[in-house]
């Protein structure tokens, strides 16, 4: 695995740098935009795009020109896209690392340095103390306070650098069929937080049991994929992919399948719980077998159901193993039977080339219809669909809809405005089977006052992705969830679990919360093209996490039991 060439991941994070040193420069213009995609399209490739640049042929990937090919090149060669050097030298380094502290983008980064001369996290420290930062028009005494509260965590700037599940996943998938294809594998799964749904994964955790445990060791260090192996032993292994994802393979004896299973799925909260309760029953759980402390009898099992059965509990799903709870209703036999991928009956946000989408309407559809769904609401961005072009995109869909064995709806996904106004119509709203209302720009102007306001209009269904967070990359707004909660109950309105990789908006948290309460929740794919229609498995995930059932996710319901619970409008009725 000598390969030198630099991994996507070193490439797209060099690009999305350079990025945001252009903006922190005050720079702006096309060109930052051109490399964040950039950045999204290497880190997304399968193959090593420095090899493809190097054969000239990165220029074949959507969005990848001929000067970021050069870019790519310079990389390989030199280490480093050269404008990147260049512009590393002029800005502090430290400068760039309060960018990554929440509230403050590349903007407010530049002011710090430029206006108020700051360049080390000492100085911001020092200025947020001394209540200087509130001089700069647009921070104030509670930027002041969330600065100094990220400081004071341990690996604010750098932490280990854990991924979303969603990107990975691909890639577990196929390392996992291709280990159980391999003659020597019996049982290959899953573990760790990728099995538990988490929505980031510090590392891929893989189990199985081989008949020839080295052979098996052996064709996981040689994945085609596999960029570095950072350790290789008798029992397991750690290997890089060439996304940078790093997974861990464990090759277990068959007879203790099961409590390895369990163990190594964790979380390592849950287990600590488990082993707990068991010590106070005089029992000993290690992920080799659980032990009779008293006459030192040792229990093995094939299976996890076999585990969690001797130790008085019903089978536990990996989604609630994080000790919130599950233990003491496995026990009662009250856990909740958890809603799955397959209940849904429809996909209720979704785009097309009709705003943002990369796939037409056709293409979506045609993949909803594969998916089995029954109804499937096309919910492109409302600014997109002015002048007249709203009505035209109904007649596509009437013209489509005689012809699928699905029933399209015909939604829109429309903004809130920075006043709580939404930017569509109300004659306009009056037409759609399904609205959707987000909060799309001004993220942190009183979020929860504009959510509020939207949710009294008679046509709007749902709220979309309601914090606006983007996982890494922008901390979700500081808005009152439990008020919109209630707020939903009062008017009729529905939450959805936005399942999109990087949102997963409502959280595990704000749904259980959501569901406690006694709201039902939808899972959208809010999907921009054919393959994001699949993200609903996050989503569905997600809920789980949440310990959602199928009563408790709207779209499991068939469009005739959707519209007799959602709210009446006057036009409707
Ligand atoms: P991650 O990788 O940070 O996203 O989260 P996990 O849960 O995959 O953690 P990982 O890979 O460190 O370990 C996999 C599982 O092994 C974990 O879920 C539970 C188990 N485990 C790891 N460390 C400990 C420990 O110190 N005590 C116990 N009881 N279990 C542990
Ligand atoms: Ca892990
Ligand atoms: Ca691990
Ligand atoms: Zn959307």
């Amino acid at each position: 695995m000598g390969d030198a060439l630099p991994r996507n991941a070193e490439l797209a994070a060099q690009f999305d740098l350079l990025a945001d040193l252009m903006e922190l420069e005050g720079e702006d213009g096309f060109r930052i935009g051109a490399y964040r995609r950039a950045a999204a399209q290497i880190r997304e490739t399968p193959s090593s795009v420095a090899k493809l640049a190097l054969e000239g042929r990165a220029k074949e990937l959507q969005g990848i020109g001929k000067t970021i090919e050069e870019k790519i090149v310079e990389v390989t060669r030199d280490g480093e896209i050269h404008a990147l050097s260049k512009r590393k030298a002029v800005v502090p380094a430290e400068v760039t690392s309060f960018m990554r502290l929440p509230g403050l983008g590349p903007k407010t980064a530049r002011r710090l340095w430029k206006e108020l001369g700051i360049t080390t996290v000492e100085q911001l420290r020092a200025a947020a103390e001394a209540q200087q930062l509130r001089t700069l028009g647009g921070l104030g005494p509670k930027s002041e306070e969330k600065i100094l509260e990220a400081l004071a965590k341990p690996q604010a700037a750098e932490g280990p650098r854990r991924v979303l599940l969603g990107n990975a996943l691909p890639r577990l998938r196929a390392t996992v069929e291709a280990l159980a294809a391999h003659p020597a594998a019996d049982k290959v799964s899953i573990a760790g937080s990728a099995r538990r749904f988490r929505e980031t994964v510090r590392d891929l955790d893989v189990i199985a049991t081989a008949s020839d445990p080295k052979a098996l060791l052996d064709a996981f260090c040689a994945l085609p994929w596999v960029v570095e192996v950072a350790a290789h032993g008798p029992t397991k292994a750690t290997v890089v992919s060439q996304e940078g994802f790093r997974f861990d393979l464990r090759v277990v004896p068959p007879e203790s399948y099961g409590n390895l299973l369990q163990h190594f799925t964790g979380s390592k909260a849950h287990n600590v719980a488990l082993r707990e309760a068991a010590v106070r029953r005089g029992l000993s759980v290690s992920e080799y077998g659980i032990t009779e402390v008293e006459s030192g009898t040792v229990h093995t099992f094939a299976t996890e159901e076999e585990v969690y059965a001797f130790l008085g509990y019903a089978w536990i799903a990996p989604e609630l193993r994080e000790d919130l709870g599950e233990l003491d209703a496995a026990r009662r036999g009250e856990l909740p039977r958890l809603v799955e991928l397959a209940d849904l009956r429809g996909d209720m946000h979704t785009h097309t080339t009709w705003s943002d989408g990369k796939d037409t309407l056709e293409a979506m559809v045609a993949r909803a219809v594969e998916k089995g769904y029954e109804y499937y609401v096309v919910s492109d961005h409302s600014q997109r669909l002015r002048d007249g072009r709203l009505e035209q995109q109904d007649a596509e869909i009437d013209a489509l809809s005689g012809r699928v064995p699905l029933r399209i709806l015909k939604g829109v996904e429309v903004n809130i405005r920075a006043n709580g106004e939404l930017d569509m119509s109300d004659d306009e709203l009056e037409t759609r089977d399904w609205v959707v209302a987000s909060v799309h720009h001004g993220f942190d102007n009183s979020p929860t006052e504009r959510v509020l306001a939207a949710m009294e209009s008679p046509y709007v269904d749902c709220i979309g992705h309601l914090t606006s967070r983007r996982i890494g990359k922008r901390a979700p707004t500081e808005i009152d969830v439990e008020r919109v909660i209630e707020k939903a109950l009062e008017t009729g309105t529905f939450l959805e679990i936005n399942s999109q990789p990087d949102r997963l908006d409502l959280t595990d948290v704000h749904a259980r919360a959501a569901r406690e309460a006694g709201l039902k929740l939808l899972v959208d794919s809010d999907g921009h093209q054919l393959a994001a229609l699949d993200y609903v498995e996050l989503g569905i995930g997600q809920a789980r996490r949440a310990w959602l059932t199928k009563d408790d996710v709207l779209n499991t319901r068939t469009w005739k039991q959707v519209e007799r619970l959602r709210k009446r409008r006057a036009a409707r009725t």
